[in-house]
């Protein structure tokens, strides 16, 4: 046995490098070619090996550190056993190890640049020793056998490794492990929330005086479902205004002649979405969870979003296409009533095929609506405003509408969102368009 200071090798750069892991502790016991640190350059993620076989007896460098060649790296207890022990293979027998055959070889760095998955011939295939001190990955997490790339990968994703299923070469865990694995937690009920939890836990209490209050079901699955959405659908936001001077005449007159339930202007926008979707299909659609099919549906089923006091409700207005305008403010008005008095039952809520979320009500112009996972657009309003419009001789007041269309790119083209949402302006400016 003797002490013996172990440097950072050559990493084949003139510029420092960044500490990001500490894959061992003092006391572990490591082998030839078991990662003692990660390093990460602007250009890659290096695992950096034990040139012997030995017993951690202090670590000279700390998680966030830039360190060049020639550093103090740790100090190493060697001893003949160890430096000739096989490295370790989680979930596999001695006789499957693979090893560096020339271990008496300087060690050089082992790079990754982008999809590390395959292992590098002399790279040893070990997990890294438990004990990590790391403050970005958890011990566990250490204990796996990944390589740096896909570990940097589940530290940007939030994903606990110790979850992830290796199907990698002696049960490595590959990129494609872990895509698998957050697509399968998605798809499960509260994966998002999960996801989410794996947020650092911080302690406002220390900067001011706090209260909490504990979120309700409803408002933990809608949260679920929004974060689901907004990490899954790749969604571009397109803005469009609506002249809803003349409309405005003809609700304000249509109200006064009716009685019972007053039409309000988003009736008209369901009765205009509804048309949009039957000429626009793929607005009207899903895609299939491995992204192989669209679904087309050839029923229209409008979700309106309601603003209660327990959190946002989506029910669904059903066969909106072949309702009157006078029909649909009846449905929105007994939908709304039901969400605020939570009397909506699942089947109100199910079967959506795309969500107006309407503010107008409230004020705001363009926002960026989520978008109601299945379906794959969603039309945000906002408050119509008078402007000057220019009709050619002079300036006249005109009602404008703000109109905010967010779609899912993998299913909509921008070409069809401009004219999905022309449409909509079209029809809500002369409802005549409805007609052709
Ligand atoms: N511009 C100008 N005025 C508008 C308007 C708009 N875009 N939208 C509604 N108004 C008017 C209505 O016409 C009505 O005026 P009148 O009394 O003169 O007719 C008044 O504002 C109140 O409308 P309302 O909001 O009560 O009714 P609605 O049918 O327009 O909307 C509902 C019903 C259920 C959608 C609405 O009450 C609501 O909950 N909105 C919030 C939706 C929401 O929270 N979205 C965000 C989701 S993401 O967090």
């Amino acid at each position: 046995m003797s002490n013996e200071l172990i440097l950072v090798p050559e990493l084949g750069g003139n510029d420092a490098v960044d500490v990001i892991e500490i894959v061992v502790a003092v006391g572990d016991t490591v082998a030839i070619e078991d990662t003692l640190i990660v390093v990460e350059s602007e250009k890659a993620t290096v695992e950096i090996p034990s040139p012997k076989g030995g017993t951690i007896k202090a670590i000279k460098v700390a998680v966030g550190d830039s360190i060049n060649t020639g550093d103090p790296l740790v100090e190493l207890d060697v001893s003949e056993d160890a430096a000739s022990e096989v490295p370790k293979q989680p979930s596999s027998t001695k006789d499957e190890v693979i090893r560096n055959e020339d271990a008496t070889t300087k060690p050089e760095a082992h790079q990754s640049k982008s999809d590390d998955a395959t292992p590098h011939k002399s790279t040893p295939l070990t997990a890294p020793l438990s004990g990590a001190t790391s403050q970005l990955t958890t011990a566990s997490d250490a204990a796996v056998y990944a390589g740096p790339a896909v570990r940097r990968l589940a530290r940007e994703m939030g994903v606990d490794l110790t979850q992830v299923m290796g199907t990698g070469v002696k049960g490595r865990v590959t990129k494609d492990d872990l895509k698998a694995h957050v697509k399968q937690r998605l798809s499960t009920a509260g994966g998002a929330g999960g996801l989410a939890m794996n947020l650092p836990v911080i302690d406002f209490s220390q900067f001011g005086e706090i209260s909490e209050e504990a979120l309700t079901g409803l408002r933990r699955t809608a949260a679920e479902n929004l974060h689901r959405s907004w990490l899954t659908i790749p969604a571009v936001m397109h803005q469009e205004e609506a002249d809803i001077t003349e409309l405005e005449v003809f609700r304000r007159q249509t109200n006064q002649q009716i009685s019972g339930t007053k039409v309000t202007l988003l009736a008209f926008l369901v009765k205009v979405v509804a048309s949009a979707l039957q000429r626009y299909p793929r607005f009207n659609s899903s895609l299939s969870s491995d992204g192989s099919t669209l679904v087309f549906k050839h029923y229209v089923n409008i979700g309106i979003a309601v603003d209660t006091e327990h959190g946002l409700m989506v029910p669904v207005i059903r066969d909106a296409d072949k309702k009157g305008v006078h029909e649909l403010a009846q449905d929105i008005e007994q939908l709304a009533e039901k969400a605020r008095l939570r009397k909506l039952t699942m089947t109100d809520m199910q079967g959506g095929c795309f969500t107006i979320s309407s503010l107008g009500g409230i004020g705001g112009g363009y926002f960026s609506p989520i978008i109601n996972w299945p379906e794959v657009a969603i039309l945000g309003v906002g408050r119509s405003k008078k402007q000057p419009y220019w009709n050619g001789e002079t300036f006249e007041p005109r009602d404008v509408l703000p109109l905010s269309l967010s779609y899912d790119h993998r299913v909509v083209d921008g070409a069809d969102a401009a004219r999905f949402a022309k449409y909509i302006s079209e029809a809500l400016g002369d409802l005549r368009h409805l007609l052709l």
